[in-house]
């Protein structure tokens, strides 16, 4: 297949949005065959049957990489209790928060997990998204997060989308552990690990380093774990308080460090060194009313790549938007429309540890987003307004 007259943000790197105007896509066998001006088409590509997008704009597919799109029930209650002025911690500590989604999530069958979990990818496909990150971290016993990890695997079979996993056992520790994190890992979220892993279901390991949830030297042991079987790790870090989870998951060599609203310009010189991506999650930011602002500058000034995503989870961002993810981390962090796609895009990729797909380039997967705009500025400066045209999932219309 041909794309002509398109106008290509190709997120390459080279220039602002690697703007190519009158340019032209060639796909073949799934992939990007050739991307660049039509007046520099290669003849043998002229060949190929063409769709003319009259002069739309084309981006690679968007990619979500940070988000709790399976889980049982949801917390519209607790919505209103946090607006009757209890916060995130006080409702969590209270046995609401993470632990009610547990206890709606053990109660799920895996085709309900799946099933819940579809609304929600259908959803975010339909603004573009090729590639969504899901994570476990509500069964918190073995089978419970196994049954997760095999719903969130099974949404890649039951529609157009990749998937990546992530094993999130130590997200919070469950009633039966009330007080006892330690005991927790080492005879839960350890083993859980050990088994999913053999069953090939876990392609990171991710953690949530905080007050109500593990130290660092918890998760540590969970990232010991991971490493021995050769896995790739991230971190929920410096989200409501600074534990020095960004520094850990620097030491580690973390594909990703997410949310980091209380991390410090230290933080941000630990993650350029080790390439960890920040993962900029405004959704939650803007759900618990927080005041604390991510250091986006800092992270720029260290040349630490930014990532944007929905954080999709019933509690603190109950959100599958990706588009308004980028408007508001523009809105409220400052950051660039272009580092907004940028989040969504090549850098989302590489907070996935994926290396073909997030921009139009030669050899990558032809995951792409056809807009109704005319210029790339568009997709975060619009509120709710969802431009896509046509999406196109490994090279199919
Ligand atoms: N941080 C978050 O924002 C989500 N998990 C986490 O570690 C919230 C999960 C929830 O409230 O259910
Ligand atoms: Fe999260």
């Amino acid at each position: 297949m041909l794309l002509i007259n398109a106008t290509l943000a190709t997120m390459d790197g080279s220039s602002a949005y690697g703007l190519v105007e009158k340019g032209a896509v060639a796909i073949r066998a799934g992939r990007i065959a050739w991307a660049g001006p039509a007046s520099d088409l290669p003849g043998k590509f002229k060949l190929d049957e063409s769709l003319d997008l009259k002069g739309r704009l084309v981006t690679p597919a968007l990619i979500d990489c940070h988000t709790h799109v399976v889980h049982g029930g949801n917390r519209a209650r607790e919505f209103e209790m946090r607006l009757e002025g209890a916060s995130y911690e006080e409702v969590a500590r209270a046995g609401g928060g993470i632990v009610s989604t547990v206890a709606a999530t053990r109660k799920a069958n895996q085709d309900e997990l799946l099933a819940g979990a579809l609304t929600r990818v259908d959803a975010m496909i339909a603004e573009g998204v090729s590639t969504i990150e899901i994570k476990s971290g509500y069964g918190l016993d073995i089978e419970n997060e196994l049954k997760m990890l095999r719903a969130a695997k099974a949404v890649a079979e039951h529609r157009q989308v990749r998937v990546r996993t992530s094993f999130l056992g130590a997200h919070a520790v469950p009633p039966e552990y009330k007080g006892r994190p330690d005991a927790y890992i080492d005879e839960v979220c350890i083993p859980a690990l050990d088994v999913a892993h053999a069953e090939g279901l876990v392609d990171a390991v991710d953690g949530f380093c905080e007050g109500i949830a593990f130290s660092p030297e918890q998760i540590a042991r969970v990232f010991d774990k991971a490493k021995a079987l050769g896995i790739p790790v991230k971190l929920h870090a410096e989200q409501l308080s600074n534990l020095g989870g960004a520094q850990l998951a620097a030491s580690y060599g973390a594909l990703s460090a997410d949310h980091l609203e209380y991390a410090n310009a230290n933080d941000a010189a630990a993650m350029a060194k080790s390439g960890t991506v920040a993962v900029i999650l405004p959704g939650a930011f803007y759900t618990l009313h927080e005041t604390a602002a991510p250091p986006i500058d800092a992270f720029r000034q260290n040349g630490v790549a930014m990532a944007v995503a929905t954080d999709c989870n019933p509690g603190s961002s109950p959100m599958t938007s990706l588009l308004l993810s980028m408007n508001m981390a523009c809105t409220l962090f400052r950051m660039t429309p272009e580092e907004a796609l940028a989040g969504v895009t090549r850098n989302a990729a590489h907070a996935l540890g994926l290396d073909d797909c997030g921009m139009i380039k030669t050899d990558l997967r032809a995951d792409l987003a056809v807009w109704d705009v005319e210029h790339p500025a568009e997709l975060a400066y619009r509120i709710g307004f969802n431009p896509l045209w046509k999406r196109i999932f490994g090279g199919t219309l």
